[in-house]
């Protein structure tokens, strides 16, 4: 770096800069080529005569235009779509009890945390909703080194063994041969696949579910999956599920407003969630652990070690050990949310893991991939990924190395670094080092390619699962396994598929091959006998135990047009900030509407940019004629149809009547006039109205 350059120190790693806001400048404000040396003309080449050949010693062309050409790296061969932000963690009291981590020892201290979302089978630049899993990773940034809990935001996983997963992403992928679809799993092979893969059945009623096609990402919960252990002062160890619990509530779309949200707006849950933090409303969640021993985990009917299990919690209840909260955006997404390399095997002393095939599989993979997306070895001293507690190893050289190490002694044991003890150092740290725990150490066997007997029901669990949600949830589930199969060409794959699905819960299956107008086959054979389990409520999201209980964190779309109330505008725009929500003002133009007083009434969207879709709930602030004139608008009786059709609140003025007859709008608890009532009505969706308005399966 040039002496004298306006940098700052980046995060986590001396030795990288961070380029100030504005772009790279010298003091005195020149750009300089990356060899410092100052650029006279940046907007054209050189060449010989003003309309002649360019000249291959342009220097300064070649150099810009070669770093153009390298400026991507491969996607992420899964998870490639992402959002992510810094933040914090706090641990509770409880944690410590658990654990030694080093980050649960002070609660209230804070622990510096970068979190990625992202979505599982699109590219990295396919849209936000599809239905699909969505990754929720999570790197602790811990003064004994760095902890990834990498995780999803559904508590189980498709395959219980890692050697599936290729198998698994090859099918869900866009299809070998043409190329498409993208971020979809509604075609052959992804069923192909499934349906010869009975464990994946409790993953697909999960899928299948509201859970894929969440509202925002501030409104979904988090899972570990697998069983980890925390090990105490003492060394010893307590099995943990763990658990992110969304202070916003847990909320997600509609199938149909899904569809439209990646057509409206793409990017809506990137955009939403950097909005919230860009406005300072920061999510926050609850880390939670269900904590258990082995005299516990022996007594289920299920192995803690099958990822394709769950503890209900009403079995095991969740308790909350800390809370981490998103406050600031990244600076540059390249260099932050593309380049942050998560692995599971990054733990740190106090955490360890269990022999959870899967997991021991994804302790491999990650790292090795890093190499390969990144490349090179040093990818670690990345800032995004640079550990903020000292690191010091003999590890040297590779590609892109960053560190300048001095001294003749790159080897340990040596007496030669001038950090060298008597016994000649630096050296390992016996006590205080990660020591993998004992417990669950002390089986001879024999070496198997075998799946336990104990992973054998595939079906008691997802059956469990329908079992517990809400009819309306249950009815878009199957409606979900309807539109899927529907995509599937090949009939036998259907038919299998269906033949697993009257062992999940033979209504269902009769009610999926009903909507495919087919027979019900026969089940399938199970390997074990599927079990009736106590059903767990807590499962719901809608009416459930974290359904969003206020506006808070919500946008409201209030629809205005030339002839408004301006003053009722207002009134609503200070009682939905009030309400710690956000207002959106909708007009036909973007420059605004001239309300009835004459005066301007700003827009934040223009209408046929800014469907019903992408808020909450709306309001109609319309006069008579203005009402008149959006009746020949199809995006505004759009707009209001797709609210109702949506389910969600519609506040209205007097005027706005008309336009509510034409979008089919029937009276009902969420459609009320502008006061107090809506502000309540905005906070929830009106389930009751769906069968007036959709024919569910
Ligand atoms: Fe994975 C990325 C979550 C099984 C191999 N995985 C990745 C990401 C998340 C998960 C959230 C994105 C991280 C980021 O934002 O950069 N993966 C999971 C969960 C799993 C799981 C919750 C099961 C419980 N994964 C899994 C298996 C394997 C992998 C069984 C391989 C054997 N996963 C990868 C990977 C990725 C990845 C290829 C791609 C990009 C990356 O790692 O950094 O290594």
């Amino acid at each position: 770096m040039a002496k004298g350059m306006t940098t700052e120190r980046g995060v986590g790693d001396e030795t990288h800069q961070r380029v100030p806001e504005g772009g790279p400048h010298t003091p005195d404000g020149h750009l300089t080529t990356n060899q410092g040396v100052r650029i006279s003309d940046n907007q054209n080449q050189l060449k010989a005569g003003p309309r002649g050949p360019v000249l291959l010693e342009d220097f300064v062309l070649r150099e810009k235009i070669f770093h153009f050409d390298h400026e991507r790296i491969p996607e992420r061969i899964v998870h490639a779509r992402g959002s992510a932000a810094h933040g914090y963690f706090e641990a509770y009291e409880a944690a410590a009890k658990l654990s030694k981590a080093d980050l649960f020892q002070r609660p209230g201290e804070k622990t510096p945390v970068f979190v990625r979302f992202s979505t599982v089978a699109g590219g990295a630049g396919s849209v936000d909703t599809p239905r699909d899993v969505r990754g929720f990773a999570v790197k602790f940034y811990t003064q004994e080194g760095n902890w990834d809990l990498v995780g999803n935001n559904i508590p189980v996983f498709f395959i219980q063994d890692a050697i599936k997963f290729p198998d698994l992403i090859h099918s869900v992928k866009m299809e070998a041969d043409r190329g498409y679809p993208q971020a979809a799993s509604a075609h052959d092979t992804f069923w192909d696949f499934i349906s010869l893969m009975p464990e994946a059945t409790h993953m697909i009623m999960w899928a299948m579910s509201d859970r894929t096609i969440p509202r925002s990402l501030r409104t979904m919960e988090g899972f570990g999956i697998h069983t980890f252990r925390l090990v105490d002062a003492k060394g010893k160890t307590t099995f943990v599920k763990f658990h992110w619990k969304p202070r916003q509530g847990v909320a997600s779309t509609l199938w149909d407003e899904a569809v439209k949200l990646a057509g409206a707006d793409p990017d809506f849950q990137r955009r939403d969630l950097f909005e919230a933090i860009d406005r300072g409303d920061f999510p926050e969640w609850e880390l939670g652990v269900q904590a258990f021993d082995q005299t516990f985990a022996d007594a289920l009917p299920y192995d803690v070690l099958d990822p394709t299990k769950i503890i209900p919690e009403e079995v095991l209840p969740v308790t909350p050990i800390g809370r981490m909260v998103l406050d600031r955006n990244p600076d540059n997404f390249f260099a932050e949310t593309e380049q942050v390399a998560y692995c599971p095997a990054n733990i740190v002393p106090g955490i360890d893991f269990t022999d959870d095939p899967l997991l021991q599989g994804r302790l491999f993979s990650y790292l090795d991939t890093q190499k390969s997306r990144l490349g090179t070895a040093n990818f670690n001293q990345l800032p995004i990924n640079a550990p903020k507690c000292p690191v010091m190893n003999f590890q040297r050289d590779g590609m892109m190395q960053m560190q300048v190490h001095k001294g003749r002694a790159n080897y340990e044991p040596n007496s030669l670094a001038e950090t060298a003890g008597e016994d000649g150092g630096p050296r390992e740290c016996p006590v205080t080092g990660f020591r993998t725990t004992q417990d669950g150490a002390d089986i001879v066997a024999e070496k198997l390619r075998v799946r336990p007997e104990s992973f054998a029901d595939h079906y008691s669990q997802a059956r469990m699962f329908f079992r517990s949600l809400d009819p309306a949830e249950q009815a878009h589930l199957t409606s979900a396994l309807v539109f899927e199969l529907s995509k599937v060409a090949i009939e036998a794959i259907r038919t299998r598929m269906l033949s697993n699905l009257v062992n999940v819960d033979p209504d269902l299956a009769k009610r999926v091959a009903t909507g495919l107008a087919m027979d019900l086959p026969k089940a399938s054979k199970t390997p074990a006998p599927v079990q009736d389990l106590e059903l767990s409520p807590a499962l719901r999201i809608v009416e459930g135990p974290r359904a969003p209980k206020d506006i808070k964190g919500h946008a409201i779309g209030i629809l205005v047009a030339d002839g408004s109330d301006a003053n009722a505008v207002e009134k609503l725009k200070a009682a939905i900030k009030e309400a710690g929500a956000v207002a959106k003002v909708i007009a036909p133009k973007i420059g605004g509407a001239k309300g009835a007083d004459g005066a301007l009434i700003p827009a934040d969207g223009q209408l046929a940019g800014t469907p019903s879709v992408t808020v909450d709930a709306i309001a109609l602030v319309l006069s008579d004629d203005g009402c008149a004139a959006l009746l020949k608008e199809a995006a505004a009786v759009q707009f209001v149809m797709d609210a109702f059709g949506h389910l969600k609140a519609i506040g209205a003025s007097e005027g706005a009547k008309p336009l509510l007859e034409k979008a089919g709008v029937e009276p009902d608890e969420g459609v009320t006039d502008l006061g107090v009532d809506f502000i309540a009505a905005a906070a929830r969706r009106f389930w009751d109205r769906e069968p007036k308005v959709r024919m569910l399966a």
